[in-house]
């Protein structure tokens, strides 16, 4: 730390002066070091800086001048750098690619976007945590926002969705309410980005609505291993209209080419120590090798004849339609192929609002899409302060636009002319609205009743969908939401509340209550709360199931290969080749960053360092180790914990014999998941799919 001139020895003469370039060097040394034809840097202004080290001081030891007005605009200018952040979702990551439609849907809607076959439409895409702040974890038990913003040519589209097809509420008035309740705790600051807290889960034993989406946020779908492999929905109905104004509802599904992929529970709560920014850094690290993620977009239309036959009310954003009563259509494709230029500039600064849709595209009375269509425009000026944000260059259509919008903060554009306002006479190139272009609502007949606060009965029914979705999932995914159940109310500390809420799980399903009452170490089964309507047996949906549904393949995954000094060169090379033609990438985890040296005394860089590089990370392991090593290892908590934890999360395990001492120290009985590294069929059949078989032997579920 720098001695402040009063602690100096007062006998001490000061030194003769150097200028500023002297002491640090110059901006031109500076640009000779890094080479290049750099531009010189300026103020905002365009004033060229001649020192960018030192701030105007007085004397050379004396007080800094107010004078400086370099130093001061680069502070201010750093005082203001952040911005609000969003109060849900604030944690994201975005990229940039291209919708494809392969399917006209003309006969429903005149949307270009969606009756183009072959036209690409830019996308800029952001995933999403919802509870945590801007700082916070990527790998949280959460839902995931997945919001894509369409530039298509008759203004920006933005399917505002979630990775889970439902909602916990039903109306846009409790909205602040489940925020308030999920996110940290007002008076202790915690806990950041979880619902396994007393607040939230109260809010649901009051809010017997949120039961559906509950079943799904315990789900292991809230936990998924990559963005890449997140389904997205735009959960509300919307309208699509034809050229004759005909209505036709619609769902919006997003469906990734990778097949879904989770964690499993410890190894999400392990992930967020090994990796803050795991997802963030897995979506790079695909577009950057050219691992394009694609998703392909799919439709459930139905009419509102069909929706009258539905034992639910499609409006009611607390209920899905099951595929199997109303088929998916697929109609387009989305593909991700650049990373923003800039994180603040782009992923921080882009608004999406529902309301946004182009003609041929309606909204439904969704009494949570109706708040909804006001809450982002609302929220947009202040985050982004002020209403020209759709100037922002990530925000900005890609198609023309003219209107009669003026000044304000911020005001980019120089608007030309006298006429800023319409009608008028006086200039004859002024925008004029299009009853043949424009965006035309849907008239939609008018309903019975009177106006009021009511909730319709048709909402009445919150367990029977939780039901149908718990009972249509696998065995192991059942066990999987009743032990999340058990780890989130276990971490509720006010007892009635957990009683409450498992006195609501035996209308969605007794066993499970029992479970995890038995999981909670509870005496007695609490008493069941009155249902406003019986729960009904509703059709399974085994289409709801992801452990089934996964695609066993290696495609866009990751293996990470663990070798020391004297690794077989011969047997890293075959390994790598067999992983690579599977579609994956190999890491190099080493003991040290700099690398090994193999047998035929080649060096091998790492990509990681052991310590800093858990197994967690990786979708599959393997190793290949000299003997002496491997006994060197297992004497290496890192190198243990490595196999022991790739064990007890299902994965894959290619271990050579040096290997088996560092296997013996943690404990791990090798089952059919474990295979020798020569045989790299076996291997990559296994690191296809996750060992589910071994589950049981591995942790107790409930
Ligand atoms: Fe949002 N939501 N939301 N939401 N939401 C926001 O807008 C809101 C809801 C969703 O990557 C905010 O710009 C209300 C459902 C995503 O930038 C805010 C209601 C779904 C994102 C807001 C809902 C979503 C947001 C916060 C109930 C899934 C992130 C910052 C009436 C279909 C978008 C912002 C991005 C963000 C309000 C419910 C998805 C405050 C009032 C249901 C993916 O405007």
């Amino acid at each position: 730390m720098a001695k402040s001139p009063a602690s100096r020895p007062s006998a001490a003469k000061p030194r003769p002066s150097r200028t500023a370039a002297e002491q640090r060097g110059s901006g031109d040394e500076l640009q000779q070091q890094a080479g290049g034809d750099h531009p010189v840097m300026t103020t905002q202004l365009g004033i060229p800086i001649a020192d960018n080290q030192n701030s105007l001081r007085g004397t050379p030891r004396g007080p800094t001048l107010l004078e400086d007005f370099i130093l001061r605009e680069k502070i201010t200018h750093f005082d203001h750098e952040r911005i609000p952040e969003r109060i849900v979702h604030a944690r994201g990551t975005a990229a940039h690619g291209h919708f494809e439609l392969t399917e006209s849907l003309a006969k429903y809607t005149t949307a270009r976007v969606l009756t183009e076959v072959g036209v690409k439409t830019p996308v800029f895409t952001r995933f999403s945590t919802v509870a945590g702040g801007a700082g916070s974890v990527d790998t949280p038990r959460d839902v995931r926002g997945f919001a894509v913003k369409l530039y298509t040519q008759e203004g920006n589209w933005d399917i505002v969705g979630n990775n889970i097809p439902v909602f916990f509420i039903q109306d846009a008035m409790k909205f602040p309410d489940l925020v308030h309740a999920v996110k940290m705790e007002p008076d202790r600051g915690y806990p950041q980005a979880g619902s396994a807290h007393d607040t939230f889960w109260d809010f649901v034993s009051l809010m017997p609505e949120t039961l559906h989406m509950v079943m799904w946020a315990m789900s292991d779908r809230t936990i998924p291993r990559s963005l890449r492999t997140m389904e997205g929905f735009g959960v509300h109905s919307f309208r699509l209209i034809n050229a004759k104004g005909q209505s036709t509802f619609v769902k919006f599904h997003w469906r990734p080419r990778l097949g879904i992929q989770s964690t499993v529970w410890d190894e999400a709560v392990k992930l967020q120590a090994a990796d803050n920014d795991f997802h963030r850094r897995d979506l790079f690290e695909a577009i950057e090798a050219g691992n394009y993620p694609e998703w392909d977009f799919a439709v459930q239309l139905f009419t509102e004849d069909d929706a009258a036959k539905f034992p639910f009310d499609h409006l009611d954003p607390t209920k899905l339609i099951p595929e199997e009563l109303v088929p998916l259509r697929t109609i387009g494709r989305m593909v991700l192929d650049r990373w923003p230029d800039n994180f603040f500039a782009e992923t921080e600064q882009v608004a999406y609002c529902p309301a946004n849709v182009p003609p041929g595209i309606d909204f439904s009375n969704d009494p949570l899409l109706q708040g909804r269509l006001f809450s982002y425009l609302d929220t947009q000026l202040s985050r982004l302060g002020g209403p020209n944000f759709a100037q922002i260059p990530v925000n900005a259509p890609q198609c023309p636009f003219h209107n009669m919008q003026r000044d304000g903060h911020m005001q980019m554009g120089i608007p030309k002319g006298r006429v800023n306002y319409e009608p008028s006479s006086l200039q004859g190139d002024t925008p004029c609205a299009s009853q043949a272009q424009g965006f035309r609502h849907f008239a939609e007949p008018a309903d019975e009743g009177a106006k009021g606060r009511v909730r319709p009965e048709s909402f009445a029914d919150h367990y029977s969908q939780a039901r149908m979705f718990f009972r249509s999932q696998s065995e192991l995914e059942q066990s999987h939401i009743a032990s999340a159940l058990v780890f989130e109310l276990s971490k509720v500390a006010t007892e009635h509340v957990r009683t409450a809420v498992v006195g609501h799980l035996q209308h969605v399903d007794s066993a499970l209550a029992q479970r995890v009452a038995d999981g909670l170490g509870m005496e007695a089964m609490p008493p069941k709360p009155p249902a406003a309507v019986k729960p009904q047996d509703l059709p399974l949906s085994p289409a709801l199931r992801i452990i089934d549904r996964m695609l066993p393949t290696l495609q866009g995954r990751c293996v990470g290969l663990l070798v020391d000094d004297g690794s077989s060169a011969k047997s890293v090379a075959a390994l790598r080749k067999a992983v690579e033609k599977a579609g994956a990438t190999v890491k190099i985890v080493a003991p040290k960053v700099g690398g090994v040296v193999l047998d035929d005394g080649s060096r091998l860089p790492a990509d990681g360092q052991l310590a800093g590089t858990p197994s967690t990370v990786f979708d599959a392991v393997a190793s290949i180790l000299a003997p002496a090593m491997g006994q060197k290892l297992a004497r290496e908590a890192a190198a243990v914990d490595w196999f022991r934890d790739a064990f007890g999360h299902l994965k894959a395990i290619a271990a050579c014999q040096g290997t088996r001492a560092i296997l013996q120290a943690g404990g791990v009985e090798p089952d059919a998941g474990v295979l020798d590294p020569k045989d790299t069929k076996a291997f990559i059949a296994a690191a296809q799919t996750r060992q589910w078989d071994r589950e049981p032997k591995v942790r107790t579920l409930a």
